[in-house]
């Protein structure tokens, strides 16, 4: 299913909302620059629709958990929401957190770098959920502007072009149709999210687009268009090891012939090599650990 977020004004989506609860959870780390923009948007348009506003904090050096509070989101730290579970870094570590903080039916993700958005973001992932009980995940697309030192170019999503969507055509041919496998913006039914493997660092957006077509088919996953989105760019050293974290994910997925982590077990960090220009070698490591779904780990313990 393919809409335009204009099909999803303000008073539809109310309208449609009826009992469900809907949360807005953005995971941020040292994003004081743009969190504030984000959140008071949101807070401020969306007052009636969004039950649950939460911001994600982890391993911020900056004023990212002030600004966020100040302009109207709950905050949480994410070592700081069951503890006994441990904690990683990561932005899927931030959204499968989440879940133990948040009670809402419909979840939406949205990025905290934005600079070129609308909360026609919110209101354009959520109203396929809201208006259709067979759609289970929306993703929302939209030309990705890369602006290189005001050399303005819509050739944004390097590793979607150049890693996702190549995986998706050779391995899941029917999401070759996804149009941005890797965006931050999209909603999700709790009570699905919460049976998945979350990857803690870049794959849990491919993680849960795999693992939603496979188990609940095509017809469960909604497109929606967003129009233009800016964010922060990352450089290629850091993109390449987004790349290694997207590969990770799809090849524990790939076959099918396992359960993609039976355990929170793959934990060992994998090492990413670069030669540097001055011929010497570092190391990266890449998180390619898998947290087990929520469900099976709901009800504190703390
Ligand atoms: N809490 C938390 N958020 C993170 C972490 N890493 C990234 N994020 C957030 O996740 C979102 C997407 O990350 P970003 O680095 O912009 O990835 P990209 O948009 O795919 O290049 C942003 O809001 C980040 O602040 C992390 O380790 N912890
Ligand atoms: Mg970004």
């Amino acid at each position: 299913m393919m809409s335009v977020a204009s099909d999803w004004s303000h008073g539809r989506i109310e309208s449609i909302k009826g009992e469900s609860t809907l949360a807005v959870v953005i995971p941020a780390r040292d994003e004081e620059g743009t969190i504030g923009q984000v959140v008071s948007a949101i807070a401020a348009e969306l007052g009636e629709i969004v039950d649950e506003l939460v911001v994600m904090d982890s391993l911020s050096s900056d004023r990212t958990a002030a600004v966020a509070s100040n302009a109207g989101a709950r905050v949480h730290s994410v070592a700081d929401v069951r503890p006994d579970l441990g904690v990683h870094p990561g932005k899927g570590e931030a959204l499968w957190k989440s879940q133990f903080v948040t009670s809402a039916d419909v979840v939406a993700f949205i990025d905290a770098d934005l600079t070129e958005w609308g909360t026609h973001f919110v209101l354009g992932v959520v109203g396929p959920l809201l208006a259709d009980p067979q759609v289970v995940l929306c993703r929302g697309f939209y030309d990705r502007v890369l602006d290189i030192d005001g050399d303005v170019t819509l050739e944004g999503g390097r590793v979607t072009e150049l890693v996702a969507r190549p995986w998706l055509t050779l391995f899941r041919p029917e999401l070759g149709a996804i149009v941005q496998p890797l965006a931050g913006e999209w909603a999700i039914r709790r009570n699905v999210f919460q049976q998945l493997h979350v990857p803690i660092g870049y794959g849990v957006e491919f993680s849960t687009l795999l693992d939603v077509y496979d188990e609940w088919g095509i017809d469960s996953i909604a497109q929606v268009d967003l129009g233009r989105r800016a964010h922060r760019h990352q450089n290629i050293h850091d993109l390449s090891v987004m790349a290694v974290e997207i590969l990770a994910t799809a090849e524990r997925r790939r076959a099918r012939t396992a359960e993609p982590a039976a355990t929170d077990s793959f934990s060992a960090d994998v090492q990413l090599a670069r030669l540097s220009e001055h011929r010497q070698w570092s190391h990266r490591a890449v998180p390619v650990t898998e947290r087990l779904p929520a469900s099976t780990l709901i009800g504190p313990a703390d």
